[in-house]
């Protein structure tokens, strides 16, 4: 049996140059790392992040505390467990914590973790780690929704919407999508530098324009993907995360322009901007607490996938009342929103029994570790979110589905949209 002989958490950083928390679990003389992400726009009913708020060295920001869990509570309740019952160690950081939202522990010490463990047991038992998740054969690699334009809370250009993202629908295969997407993101800076405007990007690596009107940023992308050869909600489709907790007040919403307007209106200029853009895929068009209006939405479209992040956050309560409510038709799926591999996969495999199209996605702030690219594929899940192609954080997670592409060979086959 391989049983783990310690855990160790370190400071580093992530994209955005936060701390964060890096775990090693060891068996014996082996081991295995992986690094916790962390969101700007963030859900309230997302697990807790622990912080070192009263470390004024770091600005608050420091990971110092949860990094003393990991090394002492953690590691001495994991000694001697195997590394292979991946449920059993995420049940024993969880009871260890016994808070709803792990607010004890902090879900980035228990998730850093948790990866990690499940990284070794892979490496141990020779598997790659895309091997090791729900499906067993027949992998599907996820279509990429790539964020090519940058607003809300990544940027500072006063864009509205958060992000305005590109999915290659008719790719026969994951460098196929790659390529087409690097065409349009290509086709895009030119565009966007010939109206002398920054071609400077975001948080996501997305441009981040110095532009605040939504069918402006859509107008652009238009422009890219037609001047790249293809044909806008054919061959490409535009795809948004309003994140809308950031617009709300009172009921109403600021999406579609500064001003506060009802839900029924917000809804006809969603009709407006679907059908003029041929938009195929809104995630969090409204807040977290607001079925209602999620319902009403889900009532008056069709064909359109309505994404649920901060309403879910990835946790199977809330995916269950989604559910029952009409709410959406899919979910975005993050590991840290939750805290253990074992709690996101319960929500996933639950997502796509009931019909559901499960979303992967990276945090905006993010690193090198590409855990979510195994994740998507050893899940097959239709879609991962991870960002435009520029920023390494961002690239890494496409490129490590390069290689697992490349490792299916003939085998691989892309996932399904529709
Ligand atoms: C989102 C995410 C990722 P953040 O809202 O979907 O793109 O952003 O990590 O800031 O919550
Ligand atoms: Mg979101």
């Amino acid at each position: 049996m391989s049983k783990i002989s310690k855990v160790k958490a370190r400071q580093v950083f992530d994209s955005r140059g936060n701390p964060t928390i890096e775990a090693e679990v060891f068996v014996k003389n082996q081991s295995a790392i992986a690094i916790c992400p962390s969101g700007a726009s963030t859900g309230t009913y997302e697990a807790f992040e622990k912080r070192d708020k009263n470390n004024k060295r770091y600005l608050g920001k420091s990971v110092l505390n949860a990094i003393n869990l990991v090394n002492t509570k953690i590691s001495n309740k994991l000694k001697g467990q195997s590394v292979h019952n991946q449920e059993r160690i995420d049940s024993i950081m969880i009871n260890l914590d016994g808070t709803r939202q792990k607010t004890k522990l902090g879900a980035n010490s228990i998730l850093a973790v948790s990866m990690a463990a499940k990284k070794l047991s892979a490496k141990i038992n020779k598997q790659p780690l895309y091997k090791t998740f729900l499906v067993k054969n027949n992998y599907r690699l996820p279509f990429p929704l790539m964020n090519i334009i940058n607003g809300g809370a990544h940027a500072n250009n006063g864009l509205r919407i958060q992000e305005f993202m590109i999915r290659p629908d008719r790719a026969k295969n994951f460098s196929d999508a790659m390529r087409i997407c690097f065409l349009v993101i290509k086709n895009l800076s030119k565009i966007i530098e010939n109206k002398g405007l920054s071609t400077s990007v975001g948080d996501e690596g997305g441009f981040a324009p110095m532009i605040n009107n939504n069918n402006q940023a859509l107008d652009l992308i238009v422009s890219a993907i037609k001047k790249s050869g293809f044909v806008n909600g054919k061959d490409v489709s535009i795809c948004l995360d309003v994140a809308a907790n950031e617009l709300y007040e009172k009921n109403k919403y600021s999406i579609h322009s500064k001003s506060y307007i009802s839900v029924e209106k917000s809804i006809q200029e969603y009709k407006k901007i679907i059908n003029k853009y041929k938009i195929k895929s809104i995630e969090d068009p409204f807040a977290e607490n607001d079925w209602m209006s999620w319902s009403k939405l889900m009532k008056s479209l069709q064909k359109v996938q309505i994404v649920g992040d901060d309403l879910y956050v990835t946790n199977l309560e809330r995916l269950k009342k989604g559910f029952l409510n009409l709410s959406s038709n899919a979910i975005l799926i993050k590991l840290n929103q939750i805290g253990t591999v074992s709690e996101t996969l319960d929500v996933i495999r639950f997502a796509q029994t009931i019909g559901f199209k499960t979303i992967i996605s990276h945090r905006s702030g993010d690193s090198e570790d590409t855990f979510i690219a195994d994740l998507a594929v050893g899940t097959n899940s239709n879609q991962i979110k991870t960002g435009s192609l520029a920023r390494s954080e961002r690239v890494a997670k496409y490129n490590q589905l390069l290689r697992i592409e490349e490792e299916l060979g003939k085998k691989a086959r892309m996932n399904k949209i529709h």
